[in-house]
């Protein structure tokens, strides 16, 4: 739906904070710390692959090969597919875990597998349990039951940074992606794929979220499910609404090129830390015949 552009929130504040943040550095200390090299170290640290372009962004693959392995049904999730990248010089990747809707299986989510791990995370993506009865809290247990896997039992356990992970899903897996965000703040960032939850009260989430809506969604109505729950995302220390013009609910099943691209730069941005992004994101879209509405907390980093 189309509405006036929202204010940012919080930015005053959060101006004021880091004024005396800085302040409290600056004058605590005899020598002048060089923060900007520290902040600039820790952000290159997890860099991986070459400076974006716009044309890298939309890209259907980046620069990284990848195989793929296949996970069999496990007690916490229904299995899944693992794409991960191949090269092992550049030390760790970061990781995210995807989850179908309602009826889908990982098929629904697939396109992220070579999109995401082409360009460095490695990618989970997992059938549920019970395809049609899983709830999207149960959804979202099985987002992190994936993630203990990966980290922990997977045969890319050694590749994965396990303070680096994602979460994103389908619908009802992008409610359980909500969920799962919502019980594991260390969490990096959330990317719910036209997402369907009933509950609309997220103001507890603290994890960069990326809400993508569809503006002509007839299964969960942008009006009664995405919008809402973006509105709800009152403590998120970022968040974006991305909404795609003329678009339905099944938009995130195939590949989306707008989708990969806000998706990609949002799990850079915040699972990588790769400042190099933020141009993607901020300052926000302006409305387009691919976009018809974008709501964000730029700027806010
Ligand atoms: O996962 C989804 O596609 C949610 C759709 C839905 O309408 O669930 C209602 C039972
Ligand atoms: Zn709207």
């Amino acid at each position: 739906m189309k509405h006036r552009p929202r204010r940012v929130r919080g930015l005053r504040l959060k101006l004021a904070l880091a004024g005396i943040v800085a302040g409290t550095v600056l004058f605590g200390s005899g020598a002048l710390p060089d923060t900007a090299s520290t902040a600039s170290a820790a952000e290159q640290e997890y860099r991986r692959g070459p400076a974006p372009t716009l044309a890298s962004l939309q890209a259907e693959k980046g620069p990284f090969a990848y195989k793929t392995a296949t996970v069999p049904s496990q007690s916490g999730f229904g299995g899944g597919t693992i794409y991960y990248p191949t090269d092992t010089s550049q030390g760790t990747f970061g990781a995210v875990a995807i989850a179908p809707g309602f009826t889908e299986s990982q098929s629904a989510v697939a396109w992220f597998g070579s999109k995401l791990a082409s360009n460095g995370f490695v990618v989970f993506t997992i059938n549920v349990k019970n395809t049609w009865l899983d709830q999207p809290d149960y959804r979202g247990l099985q987002l992190l039951s994936a993630l203990d896997y990966l980290t922990k039992n997977s045969v890319v356990r050694d590749q994965i940074d396990p303070n680096r992970l994602a979460v994103a899903g389908h619908s009802m897996g992008g409610g359980g992606a909500l969920s799962a965000a919502n019980a594991r703040p260390s969490i990096q960032a959330a990317v719910p794929l036209t997402p369907w939850h009933t509950d609309k009260t997220w103001e507890n989430l603290r994890v960069p979220t990326l809400i993508v809506g569809a503006e002509n969604d007839g299964i969960a109505s942008v009006s009664r499910h995405a919008e809402p729950l973006y509105e709800s995302l009152t403590s998120a220390p970022e968040r974006a609404y991305l909404e795609l013009n003329d678009a339905g609910h099944m938009v995130s099943n195939s590949y989306n090129t707008t989708i990969g691209q806000y998706t990609l730069a949002w799990l850079k941005r915040y699972v990588d830390n790769d400042t190099r992004y933020e141009q993607f994101l901020c300052p926000p879209p302006s409305a387009s015949t691919l976009i018809s509405e974008y709501r964000s907390s730029c700027p806010g980093s």
